[in-house]
């Protein structure tokens, strides 16, 4: 027969945008939802819509078997938790706090000395996506805790289990945010040059930008095999020369340069040797003159 499980109780520690979202959907999912923030009033529109207060930090630990914190950063995770670690024992922590990959396995460790179940994590999403499909959170850590609260978990969106190193939630998200940023800057770039010529921006997002940048998605395999040889469609000195005139045409239209490192930065692994030691401003002649390098 299958039984259905009573949803579970969750303790939410940070109550900034994030932790709003996330608290939120739990409560919206039935669990009994407690929430502790520095600034207590943030917690006043949960209370109204049925979660508990915690007075205290140590109140809001021992109230459930899953608590989850989403805090500015580790300083001010570790700043909250370890007067009351303590309080953390025999239950699972699942820290989705955005860090580095050392500071998730630190803090695996101290979890460990508490004897806590451990779960790192990294949300790949914004408040507003929380609790719905679109929104997709990596964890890596504890497989047991993962595999005993993955159906909680899945309140708050996708879940997807990275592996046992603690850090590697953290790894993955970095490297995803790291991918946005370039994509973003190279979005906001393009932006700014068609916008000195009064372009009509939204209309110059969803007709040409969106598409295109869809469209070049079906590179990205290619860069993933590493493969210099697959490349031969686009080859490096013809990527060079078109570089070169989108830092020629930015500087003509007076579109400041600096979010083009994302462009220069790899240009200058791929003119190699050459440019080795060199600013950005020598990359830019090098690749309007590569045999000067030599
Ligand atoms: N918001 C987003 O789009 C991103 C999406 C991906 C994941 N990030 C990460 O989530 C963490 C929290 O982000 P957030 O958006 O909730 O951030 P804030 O709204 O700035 O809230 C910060 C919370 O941290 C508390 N806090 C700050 N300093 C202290 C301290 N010294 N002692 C105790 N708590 C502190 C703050 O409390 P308060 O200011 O309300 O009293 C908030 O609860 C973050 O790692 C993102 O990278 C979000």
């Amino acid at each position: 027969m299958n039984e259905r499980k009573e949803p579970i109780p969750v303790t939410v520690v940070g109550l900034g945008a994030m932790g709003m979202a996330l608290a939120s959907a739990f409560l919206a999912a039935g669990h009994p939802t407690t929430v502790w923030n520095r600034s207590a009033g943030k917690a006043d529109d949960l209370v109204a819509a049925g979660a508990a207060r915690a007075a205290t930090i140590t109140e809001a630990l021992t109230a459930s078997p899953l608590v989850i914190t989403c805090l500015l950063d580790y300083p001010v995770l570790h700043q909250v938790l370890d007067p009351s670690g303590g309080a953390l024992a025999g239950r699972t922590l699942v820290n989705l706090t955005n860090g580095t990959p050392e500071q998730a396995r630190e803090t695996a460790t101290w979890a460990a000395r508490h004897d806590v179940g451990y779960l790192d994590g990294g949300i790949m999403a914004v408040p507003a996506m929380i609790g719905r499909p679109e929104a997709l959170v990596l964890y890596s850590g504890s497989q047991a805790a993962f595999n005993q609260h993955e159906q909680t978990l899945n309140r708050m969106g996708g879940s997807r289990y990275v592996g046992a190193d603690p850090g590697s939630a953290s790894l993955y998200d970095l490297a995803l945010l790291s991918a946005m940023y370039g994509q973003f800057a190279g979005a906001r770039h393009a932006l700014a040059l068609v916008g000195t010529e009064n372009a009509d921006l939204p209309e110059f997002t969803s007709s040409l930008l969106i598409p295109w940048l869809t469209a070049t998605m079906i590179g990205l395999p290619v860069l993933a095999q590493q493969d210099t040889a697959q490349d031969s469609d686009s080859p490096s000195g013809m990527q060079a020369v078109a570089i070169a005139n989108i830092v020629d045409a930015s500087n003509a239209q007076g579109v400041d340069g600096d979010l083009l490192s994302h462009l220069l930065i790899p240009m200058r692994d791929l003119i190699g040797r050459r440019a080795a030691g060199r600013s950005l401003d020598d990359l830019v002649d090098l690749i309007n003159r590569p045999e000067q390098g030599k």
